[in-house]
């Protein structure tokens, strides 16, 4: 018998009876290597990309942080400035308004200087207020009354010494009148002033204390010079 013969008797089944299950089997585990090589890749890739997108995650919220904290603070400086802005333009106008009214004080200022001569009288004697307001009467005029800041100051420059004006409260106490019966409507009273120590209801400026706030009630018998207003005649003495 030749090979040939011999190989062509031998039964297919025979081979899978002998040698197959060798094969298989270590095919077998090289597929489970394989899977569990590719399983624990998988897993790895898994992981990694897990951490991409957890660092991912703090990038974006700590740059979210960023802006949010950058934009407020622009916000805080914006506004600031604004504010800023703001108290200058009130400074400007306040600064604005106190020139006018500098200017505007001025020149009334100066229009009752140039009345001066004519419209006022101040006396160099002293009298009560009484017969300092009769005195004034008689001569066309009155005790000068004084209803606003020019004229306060203005009054006020003439003097060293207290001066009687045509304020009273001799008719109602605590209700003060000008010689007109007009109400007050600007006053310029000393620290605590009117007190009516003792029964005070004449007014006298006192020139030593400060400009706007030098009223003081005294008592009417009291002897001072005095103010007249609108005289129409001038005194041959006073
Ligand atoms: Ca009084
Ligand atoms: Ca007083």
């Amino acid at each position: 018998m030749d090979l040939d013969s011999i190989y062509q008797n031998i039964e297919p089944e025979d081979v899978k009876d002998t040698d197959g299950p060798q094969v298989q089997s270590q095919s077998q585990n090289e597929g489970q290597t394989q899977k569990q090589r590719g399983s624990t890749c998988f897993m790895w890739m898994t992981v990694c990309l897990g951490i991409i997108c957890v660092l991912l995650l703090v990038f974006i919220i700590v740059q979210h942080i960023s802006i949010t904290s950058e934009s407020d603070l622009f916000s805080s400086y914006k506004n600031t400035a604004e504010e800023f802005n703001q108290t200058i333009n009130s400074l400007q106008h306040k600064n604005t308004e106190l020139t006018l009214n500098k200017l505007k004080l001025e020149n009334e200022l100066r229009k009752l200087y140039k009345q001066g001569e004519d419209r006022f009288f101040i006396s160099s004697e002293s009298k009560n207020w009484s017969e300092s307001r009769q005195y004034c009467r008689d001569r066309g005029g009155d005790l000068v009354i004084i209803k606003n800041e020019v004229k306060q100051r203005f009054i006020t420059s003439f003097f060293k010494e207290r001066v009687w004006i045509g304020l009273t409260d001799i008719q109602q106490e605590g209700n003060m009148k000008w010689v007109d019966d007009s109400i007050l409507s600007q006053e310029f009273w000393e620290e605590s002033e009117p007190n009516d120590s003792g029964g005070e209801d004449c007014i006298e400026i006192n020139p030593t204390s400060p400009i706007l706030n030098n009223w003081n009630d005294e008592s009417c018998s009291s002897m001072r010079k005095w103010v007249c207003e609108n005289v129409t005649s001038v005194p041959a003495s006073s």
